[in-house]
């Protein structure tokens, strides 16, 4: 674990285990980087700005306490404001290294509020040798008053291009289509490609009962030949979004290249659908993990 000076002397944590690596910004706690064996799983912009208020473009940026427009700035504050560091462990038995971020209520969330609440946030990465483990964790210290958020994890996948890559784990399920007027619908194909504009939001992702016809959420890209699954404690972050911007938004968005649209997929875990509403002293918990797999390790 070591802190070098990233992009514009932001301050970056580098982990390191014997076969993988993560790259963690103060800034918005923003993962930039997350390789096995030095092939990088995450895509980053190279226009993305790195600067105050400004979210990083690319990576996992952490969407919280709001998903998408709304009474505060879209997406939320999490990914604009820089965290501090509650500390690092290194397990020597798992080979894994952990960093904890924490976010505290304060006068700039309330002024960004409106309302004064009380909360910490606590954000913990752990580098495994072959996996990555997100968890996420918002206590409300208030007293007397509740919160309501959301919360996803907005994961930018690194891939060959849009044309070798579908997502897989998604057959059957409910979404809403943003780009159809926020139209309900139901997903018929195992295999979820790209090939315009995609802005669904999957609702209730919860893996159907075991046997063999269980499918995990999986990203395969057949040129790279390789997958990554993801895997998330559903019970507390069922939704799971998938985004393409395509041409006309590439255009649009100056922190993104025109052309970038082709090596990038966002599919991203959270709660988005049903807010989570949170008691006085109450605390929410939740877990994500990127396992990527190569073909050579199992069978596409
Ligand atoms: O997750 C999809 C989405 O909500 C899209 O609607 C698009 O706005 C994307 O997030 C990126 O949002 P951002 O604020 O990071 O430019």
């Amino acid at each position: 674990l070591s802190v070098v000076a990233g992009v514009n002397n932001l301050p970056k944590f580098v982990l390191k285990t014997s076969t993988s690596s993560c790259e963690i910004y103060l800034h918005g706690a923003h993962v930039t980087s997350f390789k096995i064996n030095s092939n990088e799983n995450l895509f980053m912009s190279e226009k993305s700005a790195f600067q105050e208020n400004k979210a990083i473009r690319g990576g996992i940026p952490l969407i919280w306490p709001q998903f998408g427009p709304g009474k505060i700035q879209t997406h939320g504050f999490a990914r604009n404001l820089d965290w501090d560091v509650n500390k690092a462990l290194v397990d020597e038995k798992a080979q894994s290294v952990q960093i904890e971020f924490f976010l505290k209520s304060s006068e700039a969330t309330d002024k960004i509020l409106g309302v004064s609440s009380e909360f910490i946030v606590f954000y913990r990465v752990t580098l495994h040798p072959d996996f990555l483990d997100l968890e996420y964790e918002v206590k409300n210290t208030s007293q007397q008053n509740t919160m309501e958020f959301q919360l996803a994890f907005h994961t930018y996948y690194s891939i060959s291009d849009i044309k070798n890559v579908h997502v897989l784990g998604l057959k059957g399920r409910e979404y809403i289509d943003k780009m159809k007027n926020m139209e309900k619908k139901k997903e018929n194909r195992k295999e979820v490609t790209i090939d315009q504009e995609v802005d669904s939001v999957y609702l209730n992702v919860i893996p159907t009962q075991g046997g063999s016809s269980y499918q995990p959420l999986q990203l395969v890209d057949t040129q790279k030949k390789t997958s990554v699954t993801l895997t998330y404690d559903y019970q507390s972050i069922p939704d799971v979004v998938v985004w393409n911007p395509w041409i006309e938004k590439s255009k649009k968005m100056e922190d993104f290249g025109d052309e970038e649209y082709h090596k990038m997929i966002c599919i991203e875990i959270g709660v988005i659908n049903n807010p989570v509403k949170l008691s006085p002293n109450q605390t929410f918990q939740t877990k994500h993990s990127i396992l990527p797999t190569n073909s050579s390790s199992s069978s596409l």
